[in-house]
């Protein structure tokens, strides 16, 4: 997978929607800059609502060997972790292909609230089983960890998760985070193409918006 510049004008095969969630302060917003502009920012500015970030990559299948590579138009929507936004925020659950579950590695409560966020996405995500990576954040902090490695891989393993330990300070893990996730969301629309029932492909003649496409179950 590689990068580009995003230029309006030059045509992509797939638009992905991509949503992060979690508690405020766990650094949801901060990763996104740091995956999109290989910044990070130590101030803590809290969403408000809902944000987004947009970046392209190309993603190259793995099967068959000689596969053409897809020109990816990723959306990063980055909810608002309080509570006050909650309402708005799932409202756009419905239309995110895959999710990031962050925790904050030195926050306990955050961690013990992947729980109550994994009920949320059951109850207001597209289906009841959407690709959901969780990540541990700020693992730049050993020092002020309080959340094991051992406990986190548990609780991922409980719900057949990924569990990814990442920095947005120094960018450990962050643009894997986001490859795997695009990994896993691809791999399913391959399989939903494979049984015909969701023809996502399209010919090269299609006007370019019938290219555009969401992952469904
Ligand atoms: N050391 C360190 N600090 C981080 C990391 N990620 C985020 N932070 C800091 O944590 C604070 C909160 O980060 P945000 O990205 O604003 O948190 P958020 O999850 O978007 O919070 P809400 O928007 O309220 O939901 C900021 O001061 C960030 O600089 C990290 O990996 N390491
Ligand atoms: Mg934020």
């Amino acid at each position: 997978m590689g990068d580009s510049m995003i230029n309006p004008a030059i045509e992509y095969d797939y638009l992905i929607k991509f949503l992060a969630l979690g508690d405020s302060g766990v650094g949801k917003t901060t990763f996104l800059y740091q995956y999109t502009d290989g910044q990070f920012n130590p101030k803590f500015i809290s969403t408000v609502g809902i944000d987004f970030r947009e970046k392209r990559v190309v993603y190259k299948p793995k099967t068959p060997p000689n596969a053409k590579p897809y020109r990816i138009h990723l959306q990063l929507w980055d909810t608002a972790g309080q509570e006050r936004f909650r309402s708005l925020t799932t409202a756009f659950f419905r239309d995110a292909m895959g999710f990031v579950l962050m925790f904050d590695l030195t926050s306990e409560q955050s961690f013990l609230n992947v729980r109550n966020w994994l009920a949320q996405l059951k109850v207001n995500a597209y289906c009841d089983d959407p690709d959901v990576i969780l990540v541990g954040n700020k693992a730049d902090r050993e020092d002020a960890r309080v959340v094991s490695q051992t406990r986190a891989q548990e609780l991922a393993d409980k719900y057949s998760l990924p569990y990814i330990e990442t920095s947005a300070f120094t960018a450990q893990n962050v643009k894997e985070t986001i490859e795997s996730l695009l990994e896993k969301v691809m791999t399913r629309m391959e399989e939903t193409i494979d049984k015909s029932i969701f023809p996502v492909r399209q010919p090269p003649e299609n006007p370019p918006d019938a290219k555009k496409s969401k992952c469904s179950c």
